[in-house]
């Protein structure tokens, strides 16, 4: 088993305490690397390293273009690591190596367009009020970033935080999931090659008590970029509130899928499909509720389990497997767990519902692709995140009832449409509480378009324009030309 460092000012260390943890693999359930484990000593540590890096090292004298073009260079290597790093993704996170490998192809883009967009960070002249007197403003980093990653997409999900925190000019220290801090680890070593001066980008690793909290709380750290579930979102608010640090959190949802009776039920039924049992479920976007209008109800479920029962499970490293294990074993665990309740609560289960225990899953943590229909809004199937394969459908009977129902929750992260009205889509995206509404498509992002949550799925923007103003706050510089003395006791 490869035994790992952790990053720090540029040198790869030891963690203080001298422990490591194993990291499984989820198809074999065996471990298979060693995880340095972190400790308050190595977050100040490391805390200190980006510091440094901030307020004297060569980073703050690099132009704002030089900077773009370090995270483009970045961009270029991780293309050309691409395939060796889904293979460690994969076998850290068990998820499908077709979709890790089409991740890291595109998570070049996020280096490449916040690249592009370093120099482009611009403050305004004002045409004050007041004469004599000239004022400005400058957009400047903030400095320490904490940026704190789940396991489900663990490179994805960083450079989400990472291009834009260094296109603004901070530093960064970086905690990735204690389940999958293998391929961060490996990433560690492109900023080195891309010639990123030490210390600007620092991983650490460890569980979220022992690492997670000290970096949140460190009072050298400015900012906190988290992704995660919504209850450590709250703690990891609550600890951040006390340093008076702003947030940006992405917490996950309970999505729902709306499928009108005027939709093309082909796309429509792909559509539901690859919202929940794409990632075996394991997607802050899993459109884990499908809501069917009540016309096409029993025919799309129909032609739903049909195409939900041929998905092919197994080694998650083989092109032709489309449901991979679950990550996690206490994943796996609640992923059961929320089965057993939903028969309890009265839904009915029509596909799955259980482990599956199929020859090719071997020894990994599988759970049979699960639709549940009858599912009432009530029920805590349909208003908590489950976070695997598991479907709740829910009927309805109009317009204003699907709104209701899809707004019901006490999250909003994002939402599918299916119609072929263009009025019904427009009214949709506009009455959807939620940060993305997809019409006719699911599971689509791009580095261009900001992706974030209303209500509890989250705080903040990321991607697009609106990422890069996360990292920045607005100096007011004013500069009196009048050459007059004024009036000392009263406001200018
Ligand atoms: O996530 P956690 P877990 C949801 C999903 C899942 C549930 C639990 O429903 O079932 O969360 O997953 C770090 N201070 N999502 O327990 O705890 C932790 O080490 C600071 C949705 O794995 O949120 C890891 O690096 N940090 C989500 C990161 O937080 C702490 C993706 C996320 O772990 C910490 C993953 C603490 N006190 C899970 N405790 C999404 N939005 O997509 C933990 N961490």
């Amino acid at each position: 088993m490869n035994k790992y460092q952790m990053l720090m000012g540029g040198a790869w260390v030891d963690p203080a305490g001298g422990a490591w943890f194993e990291s499984v693999n989820p198809f074999t359930a065996q471990p298979w690397a060693l995880v340095p484990r972190g400790t308050k000593e190595d977050v100040d540590r490391a805390v200190g390293a980006a510091k440094t890096a901030f307020y004297d090292g060569d980073w703050r004298k690099l132009t704002a273009t030089a900077r773009g073009a370090l995270l483009r260079k970045l961009g270029d290597l991780i293309a050309a690591d691409a395939d060796r790093l889904a293979t460690i993704e994969t076998t850290d996170n068990g998820k499908l190596f077709a979709e890790m490998r089409a991740q890291l192809n595109y998570i070049p883009q996020w280096f490449y367009y916040f690249g592009g967009l370093a120099d482009k960070i611009e403050g305004r002249v004002i045409p004050i009020d007041k004469p004599g007197v000239f004022n400005f403003t400058r957009e400047e980093p903030l400095g320490v970033i904490a940026a704190i990653t789940p396991w489900n997409s663990p490179l994805l999900l960083a450079a989400w935080k990472l291009a834009p925190a260094l296109a603004a000019g901070n530093t960064v220290v970086w905690k990735p999931s204690e389940y999958s801090s293998v391929s961060a680890l490996e990433f560690g070593a492109l900023f080195e090659k891309a010639g990123f001066p030490k210390g600007v980008v620092n991983i650490i690793t460890g569980y979220g008590n022992e690492v997670g909290e000290p970096l949140v709380t460190h009072r050298d750290v400015a900012k906190v970029a988290f992704t995660g579930g919504d209850r450590t979102g709250e703690q990891v608010y609550q600890m951040a509130a006390r340093g008076i640090k702003p947030v940006t959190l992405e917490l996950g949802g309970k999505s729902a899928n709306i499928v009108f009776d005027d939709a093309d039920l082909d796309s429509a039924v792909k559509g539901v499909v690859s919202g929940i049992f794409a990632a075996t479920g394991q997607t802050c976007i899993a459109g884990s509720r499908a809501l069917l209008h009540r016309p096409i109800h029993d025919e799309f479920v129909e032609r739903l389990l049909a195409l939900a029962k041929t998905a092919r499970m197994g080694n998650p490293l083989e092109l032709s497997t489309q449901v991979g294990p679950v990550t996690t074993r206490p994943q796996y665990e609640k992923i059961l767990d929320y089965i057993r309740i939903a028969k309890t609560e009265g839904a009915e289960c029509r596909l799955g519902g259980g482990p599956a225990e199929r020859p090719e899953c071997g020894s990994g943590w599988f759970v049979e692709p699960t639709v549940f229909t009858g599912v009432a809004p009530r029920m805590r199937i349909a208003n908590e995140e489950v976070f695997g394969p598991v479907l709740s459908i829910i009927p309805f009977e109009d317009e204003d009832e699907a709104v209701g129902v899809a707004n019901s929750t006490v999250y909003g992260l994002a939402a599918g449409v299916w119609t072929t009205s263009i009025r019904r889509a427009l009214m949709m995206s506009e009455r959807l509480e939620a940060g993305t509404v997809w019409v006719n498509t699911y599971r689509a992002v791009s580095y261009m378009s900001p992706f974030g949550g209303y209500k509890r799925s989250g705080i903040g923007r990321e991607s697009g324009s609106e990422a890069i103003r996360e990292y920045l706050q607005t100096k007011s510089v004013w500069i009196d030309i009048s050459g007059n003395s004024p009036n000392p006791f009263v406001l200018r």
